[in-house]
């Protein structure tokens, strides 16, 4: 996609926190265009299928290549651009459930290859798109359309999920503050490697914390997003995993390791050595 889409009519609640993280998205683009001499065309979004999943549509200005796929496989997606065109920018957009759910199983694979790539995760804790269906990230017991006597399930922790797997990269931010949210996605997007941006993204229709999150000074709420200290060391996994078991929504980068080669410096190496033959010396080991 090098132009928006005039014929996609796909619209968001009014309210929905999945604004904000398009414009963190459009405020990161904007940056790099100005601070690099890469043109937009090597920027490709690669989108889950959920409300989220339709940012790839809904971008302003100029327009990177976009990539709406099947649910749940946005990461391989990204995997075989990255692999046709390392060069590439590739950033994943993609649904808690999304992600979680029926893509959970790729997170680890790509995680461990250290996959060049920035996801960027919208969790509003439902599957929005479908109409309020409870998701890996719904609190346990939650009442939903999907479970209409408690969600049994625990909730899951995306955040512990990632640093378990070995993403290289592990922030989380909110729909609610996209100019900060835009720092982390620039970092994402620079870091050599895995790099996973969590984004509490109220559903303002299904599942709506965005009080919750921002706080209410006025009645003594306190907010649930704290920006994550400044003493806290990213370098030391022990720190990011402690950080996490925190009460609240630790705002800021977690963990960032950069000297873990990436994939595709792994394969440029592989491919060093692996022994060029041309077909007829192929042929040749057949007998025919
Ligand atoms: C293989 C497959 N199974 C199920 C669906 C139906 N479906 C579409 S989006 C979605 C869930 C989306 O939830 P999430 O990723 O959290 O995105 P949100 O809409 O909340 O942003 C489901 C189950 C589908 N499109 N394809
Ligand atoms: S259903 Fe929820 S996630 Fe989907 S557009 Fe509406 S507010 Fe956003
Ligand atoms: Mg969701």
């Amino acid at each position: 996609m090098s132009k928006r889409n005039p014929e996609y009519d796909f619209k968001w609640c009014p309210g929905c926190g999945d604004f904000g993280v398009r414009r963190a998205i459009e405020f990161a683009m904007i940056d790099r265009l100005e601070n690099t001499d890469l043109p937009i065309e090597n920027n490709v979004v690669v989108a889950g299928i959920g409300c989220s999943g339709n940012l790839v549509h809904l971008l302003e200005g100029q327009q990177p290549y976009g990539i709406h796929g099947i649910h749940g496989r946005s990461l391989p997606i990204a995997f075989g651009v990255k692999m046709a065109n390392p060069e590439l920018n590739v950033i994943v957009v993609a649904g808690d459930g999304d992600f979680l759910s029926i893509g959970g199983e790729h997170i680890g694979p790509q995680a461990a290859r250290n996959l060049n790539i920035c996801a960027v995760v919208m969790d509003n804790g439902v599957y929005g798109l479908t109409k309020g269906q409870s998701s890996p990230t719904s609190k346990s017991g939650a009442i939903t359309s999907s479970t209409p006597f408690g969600k049994i399930e625990a909730q899951a922790d995306p955040l512990q999920l990632y640093l378990t797997h070995g993403a290289t990269f592990v922030a989380s931010g909110f729909s609610g503050q996209p100019r900060e949210l835009a720092q982390l996605i620039t970092r994402g997007m620079n870091h050599p490697g895995f790099a996973m941006v969590h984004v509490q993204s109220p559903c303002t229709t299904y599942n709506d914390f965005f009080m919750e999150m921002k706080g209410d000074a006025k009645n003594g709420i306190a907010p649930l997003v704290q920006p994550i200290p400044e003493e806290h060391d990213a370098s030391n996994i022990d720190a990011a995993f402690e950080l996490i078991q925190k009460p609240g929504v630790p705002i800021g980068v977690i963990y960032e390791d950069s000297n873990v080669a990436t994939l595709d410096q792994k394969v440029v190496d592989m491919r060093s050595k692996a022994r060029v033959r041309d077909a007829e010396a192929l042929l040749g080991d057949f007998e025919f």
